[in-house]
């Protein structure tokens, strides 16, 4: 009785290893080559800081407290009630600072004489933005 049990535990840990054989085979030879194998990928380069040129940097030195990049500062910005995140905070095709330095448009009117025609298109089409007439040039 004790041999049959011996042989048969025996018999187990056979099957149990053959299964484990089998599926490390499975697993490790399965005729496709490892994820990246043969791929030249670069390592360390990748992790690098890209390099800044002094030109961006200046930019960057240039535009950051100008988030929208419109020539006005974001403190001036919110004490007109422009949007210091959208260079044209009416939406009429003409920058903030082309509405107040160059055009004397109003910035937060889309349309600033109300004749139904916005800023910017008024500008385009050769017309007066501040009233009726064309732009005298
Ligand atoms: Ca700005
Ligand atoms: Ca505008
Ligand atoms: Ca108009």
């Amino acid at each position: 009785m004790k041999k049959f049990l011996f042989i048969g535990i025996i018999g187990i840990i056979a099957v149990a290893l053959g299964i484990s054989g089998w599926y490390f085979i499975l697993r490790k030879d399965n005729g496709q080559p490892p994820v990246g194998a043969g791929l030249d990928l670069p390592t360390a380069q990748t992790k690098e800081e890209p390099e800044i040129d002094a030109g961006t940097i200046e930019l960057l030195k240039k535009f950051a407290d100008d988030q929208d990049r419109d020539g006005i500062k974001d403190a001036d910005e919110k004490a007109k009630g422009l949007n210091p995140n959208e260079f044209d905070s009416d939406f009429d095709g003409l920058s903030d600072k082309l509405e107040i330095e160059k055009w004397k448009t109003d910035p937060l009117k889309k349309d600033t004489d109300g004749d139904g025609f916005g800023d910017g298109n008024e500008i385009i089409h050769g017309y007066n933005p501040l009233g009726a007439g064309k732009l005298n040039q």
